[in-house]
């Protein structure tokens, strides 16, 4: 079987200079990242200089191609769906074949049956066309993921080409890295046991499915001792994309563990190398280790946030908890990475005197109230993340 590790994105863009009147128009592939089932990435454009306004009118023989590793994404042939769509989804088909052994082609296809396709990018600006998502099934595999040049190209009104651009080179391989953390939630913090009270699951409150959007991955049974779902991330640089997301269980004593809720090495889908780790909790604002942190497959050494403020990115990325530790503040109900008043009036107050799964639960009691207002939302409020 042939690897390969370069992850090759190339995209050709043809399309016609009489309907516009844009100097030019560019796409691009960005974000691409993986989750504990998925790979995916977004296609971007954006138009440049004066276009005349009104909306980009795709018509017909819009194509992109590309051929990907099966053994990667299955030998029954993968899925695509479009997530996030500016087009009327009625306009856009997608096909599939074999290429030759482990390799196979999808083809999206824009406004198959003609009419045109409507779409409105903000002027000189980048806009998400559209995110394709693919199923794992071996994450041991390499992506393999072309465009192919000679068969990709966006078309469009009289199909004349005006541009023709290189889109760089990425390595996205599906491996597996080793990670183990170590962090403090202030909600739940408690200062008698030195430990994160677990009363949601202890309430049976706790979702057998992640509450995080961008791995909502499903679990049988949710092990004693566990607070709550958090998400990691993993980026390459402090402020750029994410590439890999994981929705891990947060137990009592700080650490993230494997579903079993014993094992303190959980597995990250990323290859070796050196990431920024961002945990991310629902009515927590976001930490960030201050540097890189090296993973690989094989080992996994402790990176603890609890243990001083300087191991969070940011002037206070952490709060002292009680002397000498440390956790993520909390009071972001609505999730903006901002505590300010929107979480009160438009969170906090409607959900008052409510019980369940809460993100106006500041404190993860199973219950909203006084204690969440006054305990937490007040004294935290006007805190921001400093994770961006
Ligand atoms: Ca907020
Ligand atoms: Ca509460």
């Amino acid at each position: 079987m042939q690897h390969c590790n370069k992850v090759i994105i190339l995209l050709v863009w043809l399309s016609s200079s009489g309907f516009l009147n844009a100097q030019s128009i560019t796409a691009k592939i960005s974000n691409a990242r993986i989750n504990s089932s998925e790979f995916l990435w977004d296609v971007e454009v954006r138009c440049d200089g004066d276009w005349g306004g009104g909306n980009l009118n795709i018509l017909g023989n819009c194509d992109l191609y590309f051929t990907l590793n099966e053994l990667a994404f299955g030998f029954t042939l993968p899925t695509v769906q479009i997530l996030q769509v500016e087009l009327n989804s009625s306009n856009y088909q997608i096909s599939t074949g074999r290429v030759s052994d482990f390799q196979c082609w999808i083809n999206i296809t824009l406004d198959p049956f003609g009419g045109g396709a409507n779409f409105i990018p903000p002027l000189n600006e980048w806009a998400t066309l559209f995110t394709v998502s693919l199923p794992i099934i071996n994450a041991d595999e390499n992506s393999m993921l072309f465009w192919d040049e000679t068969a990709t190209g966006f078309s469009h009104f009289d199909n004349q080409p005006i541009e023709k651009i290189f889109l760089g080179d990425g390595d996205i391989p599906l491996t597996q890295s080793l990670a183990k953390f170590k962090v403090f939630l202030e909600g739940p913090y408690n200062t008698s046991t030195h430990q994160m009270n677990t009363t949601l699951n202890d309430n049976g409150l706790l979702p057998l499915i992640s509450p995080y959007g961008e791995d909502p991955r499903t679990v049988d049974t949710i092990p004693t001792d566990i607070v709550d779902w958090v998400l990691v991330e993993l980026r390459e640089m402090a402020t750029g994309p994410t590439v890999s997301s994981k929705s891990v269980f947060l137990r009592k004593d700080g650490y993230l563990v494997a579903d079993d809720g014993i094992a303190t090495d959980i597995t990250l889908y990323a290859p070796d190398g050196n990431y920024y780790v961002v945990i991310k909790h629902r009515n927590h604002l976001a930490v960030m280790s201050t540097n890189t942190i090296s993973l690989n497959a094989m080992t996994a050494t402790l990176y603890d946030f609890t243990s001083s403020a300087s191991q969070c990115y940011g002037a206070e990325g952490v709060r002292a908890i009680e002397p000498g530790v440390w956790g993520a503040w909390t009071g972001d109900a609505d999730g903006t990475g901002f505590i300010n008043s929107v979480d009160l009036n438009s969170c906090w107050r409607p959900d008052n005197g409510l019980g369940g799964y809460k993100r106006s639960d500041f404190d993860l009691s199973g219950f909203v109230n006084s204690v969440d207002l006054n305990r937490y939302w007040r004294i935290n409020n006007g805190r921001g993340t400093s994770v961006n």
